[in-house]
């Protein structure tokens, strides 16, 4: 869970960039194509799907051409290293795929992805001598790799990719889908790649709007291209509570039985969480559950008026605003359904962070705030997570394992950067970068703007580890991208807000700070619109990308 690894791979590539065009920021001295070539041959003919003379083929040792480089770089989030070769690699349905031992789940989702994508049905289970190799190398790799790192060869008749871990082989995965181009080719070369930061999230509000299991397999699966390995799931707010709880049979029944504008909403049961933590690992995705507390608890108090203090009735949250109401903290009963409610989170899910709000606690005072955020820390570190909180938690006692994740940039916390001085991680979401939920325009059809209005340019230009002033770089875990869906009903709303800015935040969460260059970013980002285009992704074509 520490925040940051290496910079840009330069040394390594010293050898490689004497014969082979790269476009890594500055180990060759290059980039999109203008770097120095060493004498570019011709475009040598495709080796489509034949077999390889030797078992375990190198990539073509042709030097690239510019046009060779320019070919390649179609990868988001930008690779550390990225190396042209000559020539094409062309897939078939004769293209088999092998895998060593342990990686053989992933080469059955390449091949299930590469049906998706090209309508090809290629085989999964090649022998050693197949065109297309997915080696798990434990030992003996490249250091920088550590668990989601890769290596990604492209030659004319044959593809490997190597990781020391199934997560960087299924990264790499993602990488090679990208670089599919729409008459099935791929440009020969190598990728050397690993994240910058171990934490890449995103985040999507159940509770606002909504959104069945499939819908939120699919949010996950368009993610997972762009290689975020955290999935936040905010599960509660005033509006719809969608956990099942023991001992608590209302809050999903009747908490969860509205959204924003009315209607049936819905919750989860164990299986259809299971059903979503299951498949996020899949996609090498860990889940975070939130209970938000101990403001936003509209559909809660709706469902069992006692955790509130004033005995009254609360009708159903259906308004985009707040509510307001709060958990009863100077009373004992409301810490019992907290106990509850975060070892239900716990239960239903894998990983070691749960998120237990903490933001927008207008009913309480500072000290009945504090007071509840210490003992919610306490009941989460009981039932074996690590808590998270919303920015505002920073003004509590945090236990020293606690993340905060910072997102009010309207009201930025002197507190927060306080608590990373002494020592506290960051999940870096600030609204207006990172909030899927603000509108690219004034007037967009979807979404808020009171982070101000977000461009795709401004979810692209920033840094985690200096947008908040005053925080150690050493405390920055990674970044998160958050969908609030007040104004979101349904899977295409959520990813015309998502694409093209999740992407944008996810090249901010793994790629180096030195390669970040909008221009170049876009141009990149362009040639996704094709693969959404076949995926069914829904995405706003926003003017400042040159889609072709
Ligand atoms: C603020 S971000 C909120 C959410 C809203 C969001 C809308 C945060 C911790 N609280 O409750 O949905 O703004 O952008």
């Amino acid at each position: 869970m520490t925040g940051r690894s290496s910079k840009l791979r330069t040394t390594a590539l010293v050898g490689v960039c004497a014969a082979l065009l790269t476009a890594s920021a500055t180990a060759c001295g290059g980039s999109s194509g203008k770097g120095p070539a060493a004498a570019p041959p011709p475009l040598t003919s495709s080796g489509a799907g034949t077999t390889p003379k030797s078992a375990t083929p190198e990539p073509s040792a042709q030097p690239g051409s510019p046009a060779d480089l320019a070919a390649l770089q179609r990868v988001v989030p930008q690779p550390v290293s990225v190396t042209a070769g000559a020539g094409t690699f062309t897939l078939s349905a004769a293209t088999a795929i092998h895998a060593s031992t342990g990686a053989e789940p992933i080469a059955a989702d390449l091949a299930a992805y590469l049906k998706q994508q090209t309508g090809l049905a290629l085989p999964a289970d090649g022998g050693e001598d197949a065109p297309i190799q997915l080696i798990l190398q434990a030992t003996g790799g490249d250091p920088a790799w550590g668990t989601e790192g890769y290596r990604l060869t492209v030659g004319t008749v044959s593809i490997k990719i190597t990781a020391a871990d199934p997560a960087g082989l299924f990264h790499g995965v993602q990488t090679l889908r990208q670089l599919v181009t729409a008459d099935d080719r791929i440009q020969a070369g190598v990728i050397a790649d690993h994240p910058r930061f171990a934490y890449r999230g995103v985040m999507l509000d159940v509770a606002r709007h909504f959104f069945s299991v499939a819908d939120v397999k699919s949010y996950i699966d368009a993610a997972a291209l762009y290689k975020v390995n955290e999935f936040h799931l905010h599960l509660t707010d005033d509006q719809g509570w969608r956990l099942t709880v023991p001992g608590y049979p209302k809050l999903a029944t009747v908490g969860g039985a509205s959204q924003v504008g009315g209607g049936t909403g819905g919750s989860y049961s164990a299986d259809d969480m299971k059903a979503i933590v299951d498949y996020a690992a899949s996609r090498y995705m860990t889940v975070i559950p939130e209970i938000d507390m101990p403001g936003h608890v509209g559909a809660a108090v709706h469902a069992d008026p006692e955790l509130a203090c004033d005995g009254r009735k609360h009708g159903a949250v259906t308004t985009v605003s707040p509510a307001f109401d709060s958990l009863c903290t100077t009373s004992e009963s409301p810490y019992k359904f907290v106990d509850s409610a975060t070892k239900a989170a716990a239960d239903a899910t894998t990983g070691p962070l749960l998120h237990l709000g903490g933001d927008e606690a207008q009913a309480l005072n500072l000290t009945q705030y504090n007071g509840f955020v210490k003992r919610a820390q306490d009941l989460v570190a009981a039932h074996g997570r690590t808590p998270i909180a919303w920015g505002e938690a920073a003004t509590a006692p945090l236990l020293p394992q606690t993340v905060l994740e910072y997102w009010d940039t309207a009201h930025p916390l002197p507190a927060i950067a306080q608590a990373a001085a002494k020592g506290t991680k960051l999940i870096m979401a600030p609204g207006d970068h990172a909030y899927l939920d603000q509108q690219y325009t004034p007037g967009f059809k979807l979404g808020l703007h009171w982070a101000g209005y977000l461009p795709v340019s401004k979810a692209y230009n920033w840094d985690p580890v200096t947008v908040l002033p005053g925080v150690p770089p050493t405390s920055v875990m990674g970044v998160e991208a958050p969908l609030w869906t007040e104004t979101v009903k349904s899977l295409a709303d959520a990813e015309t807000l998502a694409y093209p800015r999740l992407p944008a935040i996810a090249e901010i969460g793994w790629s180096a700070p030195e390669s970040h260059d909008f221009k170049q970013f876009s141009q990149r980002l362009a040639k996704q619109g094709p693969l959404w285009d076949r995926l069914g992704i829904a995405y706003y074509k926003s003017p400042e990308i040159p889609w072709s």
